[in-house]
């Protein structure tokens, strides 16, 4: 498996607060000051070390890229392994029988692994207190998490069938891919799928924003860089994005910059890639 260890947190990533960054927690449970209490003073602090990130990931997928832009903007020292052709080798089924990325290890999980995007970012900013990112209070995170169940539930599977048959993914568990259907019905399930984003997608402006320049306020909420990511894939079908919608992933970019770009300049290039297969094959 090739191995890439990214750089994390850029200039103008997110930086986490000291008492958000997380240490194993064996080494350093002693070493944690009492709840409200802050930690002593020392004459030369030194800065505050990266938590370590284990993520196999596969870099042309949107579901990847969600974790790996908040791995990014989090200021996580993440090491991605590149799963590509490995999923469902029996190494990683044993660990992850679901064959899915991204997958994160973490000797804290029950199991060690944990895979679903969003389960992961839930879990990563618990663990490490990361509020700007997923909100403690009950009622925004409440917020946050409908806007997630719903993009994975409902918006999600719409831009998965509508989108998957172009960027020529197989094994997308869906009747789109799967079915023997003939290529005709498939084509028709396709164009339903590319006219029924239009809904949910507003339901994330009107309902979730509400007004506001990001679902979790004035800075993206894990729920935003999860639909943002979603929304890369679109491009692949020229699909007419609203102009809020452009606007509002230009402002993510703008507001993580490099963490968001350079996972989304690996969409970006394999949607140019398999743009100019197909081109070239016409
Ligand atoms: N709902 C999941 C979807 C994960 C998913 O579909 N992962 C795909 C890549 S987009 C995968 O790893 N497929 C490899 C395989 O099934 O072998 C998430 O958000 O993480």
């Amino acid at each position: 498996m090739a191995k890439t260890v990214t750089k994390s947190a850029g200039k103008s990533a997110v930086k986490v607060k000291p008492k958000a960054v997380a240490k194993p927690a064996a080494k350093t449970a002693s070493a944690k000051p009492a709840a409200g209490k802050s930690a002593p003073k020392t004459a030369k602090a030194k800065p505050a070390k990266k938590p370590a990130l284990k993520l196999s990931m596969l870099k042309p997928s949107v579901n990847n890229m969600a974790v790996r832009v908040f791995a990014r903007a989090a200021g996580f020292d993440a090491a991605e392994t590149d799963a590509w052709g490995h999923t469902r080798s029996p190494e990683y089924i044993a660990r992850n029988p679901a064959h899915l990325t991204p997958m994160i290890e973490d000797k804290g999980l029950p199991r060690g692994v944990l895979w679903e995007s969003c389960a992961i970012m839930q879990y990563l900013a618990n663990k490490h207190g990361l509020e700007k990112f997923y909100p403690k209070a009950p009622a925004k995170r409440a917020m946050v998490d409908s806007a997630m169940f719903y993009l994975i539930g409902t918006l999600y599977p719409y831009v998965a069938r509508a989108t998957y048959p172009a960027l020529g993914f197989p094994h997308y568990a869906g009747e789109v891919g799967h079915s023997d259907a003939h290529p005709d019905k498939k084509s028709e399930a396709q164009k339903a799928a590319m006219a029924a984003i239009a809904e949910p997608l507003e339901v994330f402006h009107s309902f979730f924003r509400d007004g506001k320049p990001f679902i979790g306020g004035k800075h993206p909420s894990i729920a935003d860089i999860r639909l943002a990511a979603t929304l890369e894939f679109l491009a692949v079908i020229d699909y007419a994005l609203p102009k809020w919608a452009k606007e509002y992933m230009a402002a993510i970019e703008k507001k993580l910059g490099k963490a968001y770009a350079e996972p989304a300049g690996d969409v970006r290039g394999y949607i140019a890639y398999v743009r100019s297969q197909a081109k070239a094959s016409a």
